[in-house]
């Protein structure tokens, strides 16, 4: 059985197989933890993904695609689209988890062992953080009890304090 681990910090510096990025539907980087990976992973990154872009179109909200970790120590950026909160009746709440569960699957395909996500959504797209960090561990639990093949462990890295607070009290 997979393990579930609570880290504070910043996502850029974690070693794990693959990280999750809280991108948008251009996959061109934004702020927060899309800019702190575009910053610190090199322009590598933003080639794969106007690469992706220009395949697909970009990354519609709850989907996810990956590319390399260009310089950061991760093998695999997995990017995913979070929900943008409109009160909650946009499906928010599903199309959250939907992020979990399509990273975990691509992770899955890659077969990684080890990842790291960040609270998706619960910064510049307002997600309300206690039923954010509920969905994320529902979802991720779920997928390590059902679907896992290769993920040993799950990390999720809250860089605020508030969401650090959140996840211990739940985990
Ligand atoms: N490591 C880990 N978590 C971080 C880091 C970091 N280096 N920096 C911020 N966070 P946000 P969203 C946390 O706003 O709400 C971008 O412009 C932060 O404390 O990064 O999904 C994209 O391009 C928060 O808890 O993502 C999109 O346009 C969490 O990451 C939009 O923001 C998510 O906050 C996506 O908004």
């Amino acid at each position: 059985m997979a393990t579930i681990k609570l880290i504070k910090g910043d996502i850029t510096v974690s070693d794990t197989d693959a990280i999750v990025n809280a991108a948008n539907s251009s996959l061109l980087g934004g702020g927060g933890v899309d800019g702190a990976i575009h910053r610190k992973g090199g322009p590598k990154i933003l080639e794969e993904c106007i690469a992706i872009r220009n395949r697909q179109g970009g990354c519609k909200t709850g989907e996810a695609v990956y590319t390399s970790g260009g310089l950061l120590p991760c093998r695999y950026v997995i990017h995913t689209v979070g929900p943008i909160w409109n009160g909650g009746k946009k499906k928010e709440r599903e199309l959250l988890s939907n992020c979990y569960h399509n990273s975990l699957k691509i992770a899955n395909e890659l077969n990684v062992a080890t990842i790291a996500f960040p609270n998706i959504s619960t910064g510049i797209y307002h997600f309300p953080k206690e039923e954010a960090a509920e969905i994320a561990i529902q979802t991720v639990q779920a997928f390590l009890e059902i679907e896992n093949k290769t993920i040993q462990e799950v990390s999720f890295i809250c860089f605020d304090e508030e969401n650090y607070e959140i996840y211990e009290k739940l985990i």
